[in-house]
């Protein structure tokens, strides 16, 4: 029926499936000398670096990094930042600035603002304030085992520097896709970010969590990575903030006969490329579903990372012959998709259709590339279905907020009775009491 069908589908394009649910249904890793599940091997990372601080982690880096690293070289030296922004083409470091610039201009513009309600009974006024600061201090996980990922410390960093976040912490696995990566460290020389670790997977994120000699505790951690790190952030969540959990990249290509089906093969190529990878084609146009299949094939042998993204297309990936618009619309928003491309000749009508995406591109010439690099929203997005409840990370997420509420004698006056019955409902006479005291004479 149409429900295991859809249900199939789901298990099908995810490639960790959710995170959250799927941890419980992985394979065992043969790592203590005994057979653990991810998620077990993430508590005891997790456990262990809590009380063996630094050392600990250096310990798993050289276990599971394969890579020893001495307690002083575990931070990245300033020297040694300044060296690859020295080094870095000056054609890159400029292309980096203009990203910052277009990243800052839209997350200000999103930017939470301080609200005020004034109340006035006449006499009585009552002020109500929502107040936003900015958190302290925050950890970024970029990411650094299948390639390297400068773009994503720019969608991190530059969303937190944008809300007046002060201090902040980039972890990086010791690869040279990672913290060994002199594109990724001129780039955070660039933004200003001087504090750059050399640990990745849970050992990176519990060291961030509890924090470690040199390394202080932060307060939020975000980021994508692999199963490791998710499960890590999720276990720490509580003792620091998290974004929410990020898994591999996903999208949704909907087109009509108007869609090129180029374009549609290289978005949904794109997406693949990442490696594990999950792009579905959904379209009620049969000759479009037919030309996107050969087109896909003919681009797949021409790009360098092209026999990934086959697999990824084999293993993760569908083409789907909807019956209608409508139809089509209702299994996008089903899936809740991290991308969202719509292809189609009016794509804000189909826009209105569609509830659940993480990011959404609008018509021919928005490939979901220009999201991952330059336009401005973060590439940090829900995936996994999750884009039903959840959020792509914004500078909004490195605010946090108090409500301030102020009353005079008079207004205290006027909701004197209320306080007073919801007290006594309670039970609570202190309650009313604190109200009482203060109106006697
Ligand atoms: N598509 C990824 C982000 C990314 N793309 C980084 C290229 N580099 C997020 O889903
Ligand atoms: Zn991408």
């Amino acid at each position: 029926d149409a429900e295991r069908l859809f249900e199939e589908l789901r298990e099908k394009l995810s490639p960790q499936g959710n995170v959250v649910s799927a941890a419980g249904r992985q394979r065992t890793i043969e790592l203590f000398g005994e057979p653990l599940t991810p998620q077990q091997v993430v508590e005891r990372i997790c456990a262990e670096v809590k009380s063996g601080g630094l050392k600990t982690v250096l310990e798993y880096t050289a276990k599971l990094d394969r890579k020893e690293i001495e307690p002083e070289s575990f931070r990245v030296s300033a020297a040694e930042l300044e060296e690859a922004h020295q080094k870095a083409d000056p054609t890159y470091l400029k292309t980096i600035r203009q990203i910052r610039d277009n990243i800052h201009e839209f997350q200000s513009a999103i930017l939470s603002r301080d609200v005020k309600v004034v109340r006035d009974f006449g006499q009585g006024r009552v002020e109500l304030r929502q107040r936003y600061l900015p958190m302290k201090r925050v950890g970024i996980c970029v990411p650094g085992g299948a390639a390297a990922y400068p773009s994503t410390l720019l969608m991190t960093a530059v969303p937190a520097q944008t809300a007046g976040v002060q201090e902040i912490a980039v972890v990086a696995p010791p690869t040279d896709f990672g913290s060994y990566n002199t594109d990724l460290l001129a780039a955070c020389h660039e933004l200003g970010v001087t504090e750059v670790y050399r640990a990745g997977g849970a050992q990176a994120v519990a060291a961030m969590a509890y924090g470690v000699e040199g390394l202080p505790q932060v307060d939020k951690i975000v980021g994508p990575g692999n199963l490791f790190v998710a499960l890590a952030k999720r276990l720490v969540f509580g003792e620091v903030d998290i974004d929410s959990i990020a898994g591999p990249s996903e999208v949704i290509v909907l087109a009509d006969e108007s869609a090129d089906p180029r374009f549609v093969a290289s978005d949904l190529i794109s997406q693949a490329e990442h490696s594990p990878g999950s792009a579905v084609l959904i379209t009620w146009h049969e000759p479009l579903l037919k030309a996107v299949h050969a087109e896909l094939d003919r681009q797949l042998g021409l790009l360098s990372r092209g026999d990934l993204a086959r697999q990824s297309l084999e293993d993760y990936s569908t083409l789907i012959l909807a019956d209608s618009a409508e139809q089509a619309a209702i299994t996008t928003d089903r899936l809740a998709t991290e991308h969202l491309h719509i292809s189609t000749a009016d794509p804000e009508a189909m826009l209105k259709q569609v509830q659940n995406a993480g990011a959404i591109f609008l018509g021919h010439y928005t490939p979901v590339a220009l999201g991952d690099y330059v336009a401005g929203p973060s590439h940090v997005l829900p995936t996994g279905g999750t884009a039903r409840f959840a959020n792509g990370l914004c500078a909004n997420d490195f605010l946090k907020r108090s409500s301030i509420i102020s009353y005079d004698k008079a207004a205290l006056q006027h909701d004197a009775d209320n306080v007073r019955l919801l007290a006594d409902k309670e039970g609570l006479t202190a309650h009313r009491n604190s109200v009482d005291i203060r109106l006697q004479d």
